[in-house]
């Protein structure tokens, strides 16, 4: 048995980590050994709170019995099953259950592996889909500044983060970008929504006159863009995004791999925000982050839309080789269980306003230029230091780590989104912490 304490460095480890500073992070590892509720164990024995449920997945906390115990019994019972013509009954199981989650008729549920791999369906079924109607002229996909769609060749072209796109060459033909939403001049320390920002949905007009509207196929957004920095949509701008689509036959792609699935404290972000898209993509929470899977939500007029040809053909040439896994199956149905018995679908609303002062209390700490919430996620974005962005925050993730509290950053932002059922103490431990380490970070 290996004994970690004598582990041999990591620095030489085959290991290629994603989206990390290979050579720093081996330099000196921050590993994580176990995890329970609100927590990680590290490899060296301590206890860090869990400020950003894993990545923004592990929404009803770590090792929840139910869910472990579901995958154990599946794994020893039905290991694999394809579905691509043949079928296990889970599969119809979890998405009968998903659709009894979903707003207005988004009822017809196609399974992936990911985030990114929902969002590569999402956007194939939206070019698909007009092309079935005859509208194949359809071919533009809209995307927006700062946005994230994950890492496959559709989400990176569509996404809007600069870094994520500009060494991976032309990516995919025919897409633009709307605008982002971020306004610190007007909106900075707003709390929720900001109020300045609606007609920033009007770019997408723009783009209908430079390319002409029957020419998008789709725009895809993200309710809140989490990953770009959590930029909340001002009040209005979703409802105006949606009506500028309906006006020109647009379909609206809400991406909701973060912000479903309770972060705002309803099942989806589309509900919270009352704005019902044409199709959803999800993933990370839907097996509360244990088995790898994805779901895109359609609506009942796009799935019909592909079911007029000949019975003996197949509706659409898409689908990935274990897409409604079996195990990714039983985790999710468990996931939704105890999800719905411990209300947790909803509990970010109970917890936003407290959330939310905790949030804002840190206004004033060295550097801080703006703090931006909503649902239970919140943003606290530091002012770079001269010539070297994203240092700053990264010193505090180190921090923070050393200090009993495992936090993410993106350049100079620090997010936060505990597990649902994370309760008041443990709010102000974890702000504490961010607090204390803030205190220190030159
Ligand atoms: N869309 C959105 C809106 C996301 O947030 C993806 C697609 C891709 O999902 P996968 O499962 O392929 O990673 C995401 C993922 C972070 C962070 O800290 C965010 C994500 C992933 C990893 C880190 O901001 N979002
Ligand atoms: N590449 C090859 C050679 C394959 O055979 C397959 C699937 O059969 C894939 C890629 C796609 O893999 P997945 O279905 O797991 O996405």
């Amino acid at each position: 048995m290996n004994d970690r304490a004598t582990l041999p460095s990591l620095e030489q480890s085959a290991f290629f980590m994603p989206f990390s500073m290979n050579r720093h992070f081996k330099k000196a590892p921050r590993l994580m050994a176990r995890a329970e509720g609100i927590h990680y164990y590290t490899t060296d024995g301590r206890k860090l709170i869990d400020g950003i449920s894993g990545l923004w997945c592990v929404n009803a906390g770590h090792c929840r019995e139910k869910i472990v115990q579901a995958v154990q019994k599946q794994v020893a019972e039905l290991d694999f099953a394809p579905t691509f013509q043949m079928g296990h009954p889970l599969a119809f199981e979890f998405a009968d259950k998903l659709a009894s989650l979903a707003p207005g008729d988004l009822k017809r549920i196609f399974f992936t592996n990911s985030g990114s791999e929902s969002v590569d369906t999402a956007l194939k079924f939206a070019l698909a889909y007009h092309r079935a109607r005859g509208e194949g002229h359809r071919v533009r996909l809209i995307g927006r500044e700062r946005g994230y769609h994950g890492v496959n060749f559709g989400g990176t072209a569509v996404g809007g983060m600069v870094g994520n796109r500009k060494i991976f060459g032309a990516l995919v033909a025919g897409v633009d970008h709307i605008r982002h939403t971020h306004d610190p001049e007007k909106n900075a320390f707003s709390r929720g929504q900001p109020k300045h920002g609606a007609e920033l949905a009007d770019d997408l007009e723009r783009l209908c006159a430079l390319h002409d509207p029957s020419t998008i196929a789709a725009v895809i957004v993200e309710p809140v863009a989490c990953s770009g920095g959590v930029l909340v949509p001002p009040v209005g701008y979703l409802e105006r995004l949606r009506a500028i689509c309906d006006k020109h036959g647009i379909l609206l792609i809400f991406d909701e791999v973060i912000t479903a699935w309770g972060r705002l404290g309803k099942p989806f972000g589309a509900q919270h925000f009352g704005v019902l898209p044409d199709l959803i993509t999800t993933a990370k929470g839907i097996t509360n982050g244990t088995v790898p899977m994805g779901a895109v939500f359609l609506r009942e007029g796009i799935y019909q839309a592909f079911m007029t040809g000949p019975e003996k053909a197949i509706e659409m040439p898409h689908g990935y080789t274990y897409s409604s896994h079996p195990l990714a199956c039983a985790a999710g149905l468990a996931t939704m269980q105890v999800y719905e018995e411990e209300g947790l679908l909803t509990r970010a609303a109970e917890l936003s306003d407290y959330w939310e002062e905790q949030a804002h209390a840190l206004k004033g700490l060295p550097h801080v230029v703006d703090i931006r919430n909503i649902g239970l996620i919140a943003a606290i974005e530091l002012a770079p230091r001269p010539n070297a962005p994203g240092a700053r925050a990264l010193d505090a993730h180190v921090k923070a780590f050393e200090r009993g509290a495992y936090i993410r950053v993106a350049g100079d932002i620090i997010a936060l989104a505990p597990p649902l059922i994370i309760g008041k103490s443990d709010i102000d431990r974890l702000f504490e912490i961010v607090r204390e380490v803030l205190k220190t970070t030159d």
